[in-house]
């Protein structure tokens, strides 16, 4: 009978543990990794609210595209395979134009600018994804973009024929209109595509350049700030709905909060992330004249062609954020 007792202990706590009323769980991919500042903030998100419900909701975050590949969190959230995820907007240009608009060169290169730009385009990406049975629960902007590159560059010229990581249509297209060649790689992949020299450039922040460990393969990062590309948590309505209204209001809350908690984050991280670049040997500079005049251009013609596509809708966005 000795055996038993510890048993019996063991099924009198978990019975102890449960608790009496239902618990929901969710599970929340995300295709960075946990050490990534938006993983960071998910798991900070998840963690308050289990806390402000007691355990009712229990949230699991999947970092590094474990559960789901990137470019797939989005339909798995809208399928309900998942309650709540994490996308990167701009990975979905394709579907819509809109989800391009943070993608486009320098249309809002600064925090202050790229928050205005996400005011203009919240109610319509809102209006989208009620359509398609979810719901926008925050968003935040990703550190500006640079280009990581093996060789110094003066200009775009510089970038022909250069193997460029692509994560979106619109960084595909920049690498178009500076003759280099696109291959689209996810973040999760992305050191491994370095290590096997099937990159050699791509345009991102310093968060993911510190993340993957770039500075093992790559020396340069030209600071040209072009646009802050934003990640967006996403809920699925019907297992939003399922839930009882203090709960929905306990991840409302959360979710609000997590969202100004992130734009601080992505900002102050961003001066740290360049810092640890330097640290592990990376040149950080700033892009010459011509660089920037190129890039400008390259700017324009994807604004052109993004207004051309995106039609109307498009162009109600640009307008509001322009706005004074
Ligand atoms: N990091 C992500 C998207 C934008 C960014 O800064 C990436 O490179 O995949």
């Amino acid at each position: 009978m000795r055996v038993r007792l510890p048993l019996l202990a063991c099924l009198f706590s978990a019975a102890l543990a449960a608790p009496a009323w239902a618990q929901t769980r969710w599970d929340l991919p995300a295709a960075y990794p946990a050490s990534n500042f938006h993983t960071e903030n998910l798991t900070q998100f998840a963690a308050d609210v289990d806390r402000a419900t007691a355990g009712k909701l229990k949230i699991t975050v999947h970092a590094n595209a474990s559960l789901f590949k990137a470019p797939e969190i989005k339909r798995a959230v809208q399928g309900g395979q998942a309650q709540i995820g994490e996308i990167l907007l701009v990975n979905y240009q394709n579907e819509w134009q809109i989800f391009g608009a943070d993608g486009l060169p320098f249309l809002a290169d600064s925090y202050d600018e790229s928050a205005k730009l996400y005011k203009a385009q919240k109610p319509v990406l809102e209006k989208k994804l009620a359509e398609q049975g979810m719901m926008l629960l925050y968003a935040v902007a990703w550190p500006p973009q640079g280009i990581y590159v093996k060789k110094p560059i003066n200009s775009a010229a510089d970038l022909k024929g250069v193997k460029w990581r692509a994560y979106s249509p619109a960084t595909s297209r920049i690498a178009e209109l500076v003759n280099a060649q696109p291959v689209t790689v996810q973040a999760a992949e992305l050191s491994q595509a370095m290590a096997t020299g099937v990159i050699e450039s791509y345009m991102s922040s310093g968060s993911t350049g510190y993340d993957t460990k770039t500075y093992e393969h790559i020396k340069y990062f030209y600071d040209t700030q072009a646009w802050l590309p934003k990640n967006a948590v996403l809920v699925n309505k019907a297992a939003f709905d399922a839930l009882d209204k203090p709960t929905q209001a306990a991840l409302l809350k959360a979710g609000a909060e997590a969202e100004a908690r992130g734009w601080a984050l992505s900002k102050s991280k961003n001066t740290e992330y360049l810092e640890l670049l330097k640290k592990n040997g990376m040149n950080v500079l700033p892009p010459s004249a011509q660089l920037k005049a190129d890039l400008k251009k390259v700017g324009d013609t994807m604004l052109q062609e993004w207004l051309q596509k995106a039609g109307p809708e498009g162009q109600a966005i640009v307008d509001a954020y322009r706005k004074p």
